[in-house]
């Protein structure tokens, strides 16, 4: 495999002659190698259906279909579609998906390891996803936040970012909010999680699903120690300039693999509206997602 660092980037490598159709078993265990270890690898040159997208994902390990059908791809239900292009002329997917900071299915019992971006429609002007490395920004914590954190546990929950269906139009938001919660019952994770495969230590918590902080037996911590950890992380930095910050671009034919344990994203303010589109597949690869999990 063509491996290539990312030049004047921190995160991430390139990978040139990658072809799903033709890769061996190595192949993807190598690949996977990689993204555990440099957290984001973008296949080059891809052009791919949206069966044989689904297809890489397999080869990966056991694909998570998304929980809701508004998400799902009309002809792949395993592709979720972040998309504001009508598709013969319908909605496809859901428009402006992810525009906060957050993990993959964070708010589930049993996030998966691996999130595969696949842009279909690229805006000219705001074209990217920012990500920041949690096991990093854990390791550049002051020892004070860092024995702050030691031995509690974060709540999860989507509730302030689940996009109203069209079923919700007239109902009252507080039944809408009771079936997410029905639904999507609140999960508690460790904050501090341990990644299965590199053994680092990562800080598991995001501006947009995480609630609050408790202690070992239960008690709910006071919200200023969440947000100061939010803070020192960069997930408050509304311009976007904190050194942890890491800014993924793409083009016409790349596809992204990134380690959804490790790293948190958000989709790329978009200054004035353009035509944009992708397609994920999402994995649980052959590790727990953190140690010690319960499932
Ligand atoms: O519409 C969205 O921003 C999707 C989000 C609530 N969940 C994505 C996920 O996998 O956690
Ligand atoms: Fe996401």
């Amino acid at each position: 495999m063509i491996v290539a660092k990312q030049p004047g980037k921190t995160l991430g490598v390139t990978i040139s002659d990658f072809d799903p159709a033709t890769a061996s078993a190595a192949d993807f265990s190598a690949l996977k190698k990689i993204v555990h270890t440099e957290k984001i690898a973008v296949l080059r040159g891809q052009d791919l259906t949206p069966s044989q997208y689904v297809e890489l994902g397999r080869k990966l390990g056991r694909v998570e279909r998304y929980y809701q059908k508004m998400y799902w791809h009309p002809e792949e239900p395993d592709v979720f579609v972040s998309s504001n292009v009508p598709h013969n002329g319908e909605q496809i997917g859901v428009p402006r998906t992810g525009k906060f900071w957050h993990a993959d299915y964070e708010f589930m019992p049993e996030p998966f390891g691996l999130t595969l971006i696949y842009p279909q429609v690229i805006p000219k002007v705001n074209r990217g996803t920012y990500f920041i490395d949690m096991g990093r920004a854990y390791e550049a914590l002051p020892q004070r936040l860092k024995d702050a954190v030691a031995g509690t546990v974060c709540r999860h929950s989507v509730q302030r970012y689940f996009k109203i269906r069209p079923t919700d139009v007239y109902r009252p938001l507080v039944e809408v909010l009771a079936d997410v919660e029905a639904e999507t019952p609140t999960v508690t994770h460790p904050t501090v999680t341990v990644h299965p495969v590199t053994g680092e230590r990562i800080l598991y918590l995001s501006e947009g699903f995480a609630l609050s902080l408790a202690d070992a037996e239960g008690n709910e911590l006071d919200g200023g120690l969440l947000r100061e950890l939010l803070e020192a992380t960069g997930q408050t930095d509304d311009t976007f300039s904190h050194p942890g910050i890491h800014l993924q671009t793409f083009e016409q034919g790349d596809i992204l693999v990134w380690d959804n344990r490790s790293l948190i994203h958000r989709a790329l303010h978009t200054s004035q509206p353009e035509p944009t589109s992708s397609f994920r597949v999402t994995v649980h690869d052959e590790h727990p997602f953190y140690e010690g999990i319960r499932v």
